[in-house]
Order: structure tokens, then C-alpha cells, then sequence
């Protein structure tokens, strides 16, 4: 499924959008004989330019409304990401109060359509219709920290992935700095995936893909590749490594977990023992999903720190691989393992 907030696009401020209300209301011309008297023609054109006004502010504000997904029915992995990147109470309730303008809009238009039959002086018609703009401009420009919320809001929705349910998901996840965004991109068509020497670069879930050619078809797996995680009490955690545990709740149909059994990556191993033991538990669903355990950085591990891993996860040579990242060492056994996984469970 594609992003549904794909298109949430920007959102004009409330003075924008008046000037362009105006404009076309400004431009719009009534239809009025020729020869009817001043009077009627002074009603007329000003209260089409009320008219036209008002129907042009009510369809831009309900478009905005309409191109925001409505949160409670979105699937569970894009509700839940909208709620741990933006306030989506908030979100709800600002929608609620532009929603909240438009029978205010439409009322001003019968109120003056009222007003300007009432008037005996063509004069009147352009006073009635400045006081119109006036007080359509006052309730509009109330709306304005709302207008700017929306657009406040949409980069971070815009940039979650498009997830396709009906292809597995790998979940690539471990403590921060271990290399994991170096893997995802090594492995898969996302060369655009940034890898700094500092913690914490990967802020958002990024999807890479790995294509399978199959005897008779071709499948695509995806690989995510998320922010680092750190053993620490759930309720410490912060939105950026929430994202990556919700990946591991909800769309993972394999988890490819990382360590860094060096002291390169800055965070002590038994710490990401911790944390693997921790996914183990709550995402593995009892070893229906499958976990690949990568100790990275094999150029730079010695000889004892790859042994104290593998005594404390009491693993054998063939429970893990050993692989570099910078140069691609033994990511083939990684790809290879994913490939033959679902070449014949497809
Ligand atoms: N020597 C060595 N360095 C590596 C290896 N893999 C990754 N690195 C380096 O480790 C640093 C972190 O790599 P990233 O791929 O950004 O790590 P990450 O796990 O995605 O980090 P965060 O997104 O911050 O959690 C970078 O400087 C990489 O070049 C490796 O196998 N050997
Ligand atoms: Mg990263």
C-alpha cells in the first residue's frame, strides 16, 4: 500500500488562501441585463463576488481536510506511525476546527444575500460586501496556526515508506552505529541510504528492495532498514527507536539483527545482548519469524570478542555470519538466505 499521506500537499496559509478567494471573487461577473436599473445591478455583482468567494474558500479547505487521511482507518502500521511521529489527537482536532469554518462561510452568505436585497443605495452593495470580506477574512485568519500545523505536520508523514503487504518485509534493526543502514544498502536497490560514523543518522524507517528472480516470475522483498535501538525500558524510548520497534511488531516477516561485537559502534555488547534478547522474546512470535544474526565489522573484531559473543548467545559458526560492510564480505550468504527463503515459500 502507498503512503496514504502521499498526498497531503502543502497547505496555504489563511492569507493565501483569502487572496486567492478574493481574487476570483473580485474577478467574477453576475449576470444582469443591460438595462436594469443601477441599483439591482450594484446587488447583483456584489453578491456573486460574496458568492464566489465563499464556494472557493469552502472547497479549499475541504480539499485540505479530504487529503489528509483519516487516521482511525488507516492499516495498523501507518495508525500507529502517524501517532508516534505527530500528535494525531492534535492533527484530528485541527481538522475538526477548519471543518468547523465551513457553515460559518456558508451562513455569511446567506446573511448578506439577506443584507444587500435590503438596500437602497447601489452604494451600500459595495460597503456590504467590504464588511462580507471583513468578517469572512477574521474568521478565516483564526484558522491560521491550524493551516500552519497541517503544513508543520506533513513532511514527517509524507516521508514514511510505502509498505506492500502482499511482499515480505525484512526488518534490519540492532544499536545504533552498528551497520545496519550500510547493510540495507549494500543488499538492496536503495543507494540512497545514509551512513555517517555518528549515532542515531537513521531517524525515520527507509525501505530498500531486493528483487528475486523466481523459475517463472520475479518477486520483490523489501528490506527496512531502521533507526538504532537501545536496551532500555520501552516507556524510555524515544520516537525515532519507536519507529523501529513498531517495524519489528507489525510488518516484519523476517528480522535481520545486527551487532557490532567491536567497541567502533560506541555501545557496549552486552547492552545489544540485551536488546537482541528483548526482540527475540516480544518479535519473534515464538520463532515464527525467523531472526538472522549478523556480527558486522568483521574487519575490525578480534578473535575474543566474536568468541564472547557467540558463548553468550550460545550460537555455533553457522548461527551467524560474519561480514564487513564497508567491502560487502559475506553479505552474498546474507542475500542467499533471504533469496532461498522465499523462492519457495512464495
Ligand atoms: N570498519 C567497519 N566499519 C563499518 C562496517 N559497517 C559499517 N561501518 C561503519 O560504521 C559506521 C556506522 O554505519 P551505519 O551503516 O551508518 O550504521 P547504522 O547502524 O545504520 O547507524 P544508525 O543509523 O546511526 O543507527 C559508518 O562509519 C560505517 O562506515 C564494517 O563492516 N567495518
Ligand atoms: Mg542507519
Amino acid at each position: 500500500m502507498k503512503n496514504p499521506f502521499n498526498e497531503f500537499y502543502h497547505v496555504f496559509n489563511s492569507q493565501e488562501l483569502l487572496d486567492i478567494a478574493f481574487k476570483r471573487g473580485m474577478k467574477s461577473s453576475a449576470q444582469v441585463s443591460k438595462n436594469a436599473p443601477i441599483l439591482v445591478k450594484a446587488k447583483k455583482k456584489e453578491s456573486k463576488r460574496i458568492k464566489v468567494s465563499i464556494e472557493e474558500l469552502i472547497s479549499r479547505i475541504l480539499k485540505i481536510i479530504k487529503m489528509v487521511p483519516i487516521i482511525d482507518e488507516l492499516p495498523d502500521f501507518y495508525r500507529e506511525l502517524a501517532s508516534i511521529l505527530v500528535d494525531t489527537d492534535k492533527l484530528k482536532l485541527t481538522l475538526g476546527r477548519l471543518n468547523g469554518i465551513l457553515p460559518i462561510l456558508s451562513q455569511f452568505e446567506r446573511i448578506y444575500f439577506s443584507k444587500l436585497g435590503k438596500i437602497e443605495a447601489p452604494k451600500d452593495a459595495d460597503r456590504l460586501r467590504r464588511a462580507a470580506f471583513g468578517r469572512i477574512s477574521s474568521i478565516v485568519n483564526k484558522q491560521n496556526k491550524n493551516l500552519k500545523y497541517l503544513n508543520s505536520i506533513r513532511g514527517k508523514l509524507r516521508e514514511i515508506p510505502s509498505i506492500d503487504y502482499t511482499m515480505p518485509c525484512v526488518v534490519v534493526a540492532g544499536y545504533p552505529n552498528v551497520g545496519k543502514s550500510s547493510i540495507v544498502k549494500l543488499v538492496s536497490t536503495n543507494k540512497k541510504i545514509r551512513v555517517e560514523v555518528y549515532p542515531f543518522t537513521t531517524k525515520k524507517l527507509i525501505m530498500g528492495h531486493l528483487e528475486i528472480n523466481r523459475r517463472f516470475d520475479k518477486i520483490v522483498v523489501q528490506i527496512l532498514d531502521t533507526p538504532g535501538i537501545l536496551d532500555r525500558p520501552m516507556s524510555k524510548r524515544n520516537s525515532i527507536e519507536l519507529q523501529a520497534v513498531l517495524a519489528l511488531r507489525i510488518i516484519s516477516d523476517l528480522i535481520v539483527f545486527i551487532f557490532d561485537p567491536t567497541p567502533a559502534c560506541g555501545y557496549a555488547i552486552d547492552s545489544q545482548i540485551e536488546l537482541y534478547k528483548e526482540i527475540k522474546k516480544n518479535f519473534s512470535k515464538e520463532g515464527e519469524i525467523e531472526i538472522i544474526i549478523i556480527f558486522n565489522k568483521m574487519d575490525l573484531a578480534k578473535e575474543d570478542e566474536i568468541d564472547y559473543l557467540k558463548k553468550k548467545l550460545a550460537l555455533n559458526n553457522n548461527d551467524f555470519y560474519l561480514t564487513n560492510a564497508l567491502t560487502g564480505k559475506n553479505l552474498d550468504k546474507l542475500i542467499s538466505q533471504v533469496k532461498s527463503r522465499y523462492n519457495t515459500t512464495l
